[in-house]
């Protein structure tokens, strides 16, 4: 059975890609190339056609006038539908008309796919469709090129932050997502039935990425998804998303942490802002790459700009986000920087694991990275003393005895340690000015999503 022709379509095989989109210049003019992509505009003005045929890379145009094409390929073009999956073989042609300055004239068209009516449009600017609506179809949302961009952009953070600890000796580890106990604190934790036992969703690589620490890797980091039972759907929060973390043993402070992380995101924004140039455009973002040493400054001292503001908070007070708002138009105004580590947090805020300080009293060795007005990096030293450790969950009122897989091996020698962790879709919304979460996620969960 010929499923190609049934599907309406032509076998695939017949040629091969040998281009993109953003390859067709002047240069190659005379030359004859084969495209593959989606029908993005056609415009018919008769004996003349113009395709934009877009692909992974961009767009280019597919100019088809009646008399320089065959009628086969002249007839083909009338009948092309919008997201029609194609592949062009032409010639390239130097041209003023087109921004790029060559198009290509088709000797061939061939339809890999069809498309049937598309419920959004993947064209810019043309229909204002909402972001629900948008979600629902966001196989094809992401075919549009500012949507898919914002992926583009996020892949390089990602890519060079990577890179980065690569080049710093951190090792990448992959730890079960699939757990007994909360890091975090209980409060948002997904539950699963685990055959006859109850189990959770990691809500972090916590413990893991610090064991690993302990069963002897210097440095480890994973890149990977965790699970936050948050109840409110708000535009900051989504109930699964991207955490970046690192974990670094033998450091002489949390000092050592932060560093590591400011010349990580210093290098990932530079390198971004080259490599993303194109995607950053279209996105309309002029990415400052933060200079590096990043400010830091105690909670206390947030506290006091946030009071001085016109809030009401004590130190052991919470920085809801309407604060972190008020610190983020606070910091360029008086820092000249949108990039700021906040430190020494109390121990009330903080988890069992955070290493208490020994410097400001009832505090800890800990920091918050926030950019532009928002957290986007949680990090600390990690208590490496036993007792201690095992002090402080006491006193957040843990049972020592549910922990003693994460709590045992800290009695052979732990070392000295800290991390953090990132949140990639906080980075990515941030840097490119846009407000809510989901729009950088590519397949949001919330409260009222679990599809596509
Ligand atoms: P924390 O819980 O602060 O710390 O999370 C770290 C970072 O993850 C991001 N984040 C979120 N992003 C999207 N949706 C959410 N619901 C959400 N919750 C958190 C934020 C935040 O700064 N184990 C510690 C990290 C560490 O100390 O290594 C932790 O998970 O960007």
């Amino acid at each position: 059975m010929d499923f190609y022709k049934a599907a309406g379509t032509e076998q695939i095989g017949e040629e091969v890609r040998t281009h993109f989109s953003d390859q067709i210049t002047a240069e190659l003019a005379g030359t004859e190339v084969v495209l593959m992509g989606w029908t993005h505009i056609l415009r018919d003005k008769g004996k003349i056609k113009f395709l934009v045929l877009r692909d992974e890379r961009g767009t280019v145009q597919v100019t088809i006038p009646e008399k320089k094409v065959s009628k086969d390929v002249f007839v083909t073009s009338g009948n092309l539908k919008p997201e029609t999956a194609v592949a062009v073989t032409g010639k390239v042609v130097a041209t003023n008309q087109v921004a790029s300055g060559a198009e290509v004239i088709p000797l061939k068209i061939r339809i890999l796919n069809t498309s049937e009516r598309l419920p959004i449009d993947v064209v810019e600017g043309r229909t204002d469709v909402d972001l629900d609506t948008r979600l629902n179809y966001r196989v094809l949302d992401l075919r549009k090129p500012s949507v898919n961009a914002i992926f583009k952009v996020q892949h390089s953070l990602v890519r060079y932050a990577r890179a980065f600890l690569e080049d710093n000796d951190f090792v990448e580890i992959h730890t079960p997502k699939l757990v007994a106990e909360a890091t975090e604190g209980g409060a948002n934790l997904f539950e699963v039935k685990y055959f006859e036992r109850k189990a959770y969703l990691a809500q972090s690589p916590q413990f893991y990425k610090q064991l690993m620490l302990l069963a002897g890797f210097g440095r480890v980091y994973e890149i990977a998804p965790v699970f936050r039972a948050e109840k409110h759907n708000t535009k900051r929060h989504v109930n699964e998303y991207t955490s970046f973390d690192y974990e670094m043993a033998w450091i002489s402070g949390v000092e050592d942490v932060m560093k590591m992380e400011e010349n990580m995101l210093h290098h990932s924004f530079k390198m971004t802002k080259k490599k993303a140039a194109a995607e950053l455009e279209l996105l309309g973002v002029d990415l400052a790459v933060p200079k590096v040493p990043f400010k830091r400054i105690k909670y206390a001292e947030a506290i006091d700009l946030v009071n001085e503001a016109g809030k009401n908070l004590s130190i052991t007070d919470d920085l809801d986000p309407e604060c972190e708002r008020i610190l983020g138009e606070i910091f360029p105004e008086r820092y000249g920087t949108d990039m700021v580590f906040i430190t020494h947090y109390p121990l009330e805020l903080r988890p069992a694991y955070t290493m208490p300080s020994m410097t400001d009293e009832g505090m800890t060795e800990s920091f918050d990275l926030t950019y532009k007005g928002m957290e986007i990096t949680t990090g600390s030293q990690r208590i490496h003393l036993y007792d201690l450790l095992v002090e402080r969950f006491k006193a957040k009122g843990f049972n020592p005895d549910n922990f003693s897989f994460y709590l045992d091996p800290f009695k052979y020698g732990a070392p000295p340690h800290g991390g953090l962790g990132l949140g990639v879709e906080r980075m990515t919304m941030q840097l490119l000015g846009i407000e809510n979460i989901r729009e950088v996620t590519l397949l949001p969960r919330d409260r009222d999503r679990l599809t596509p």
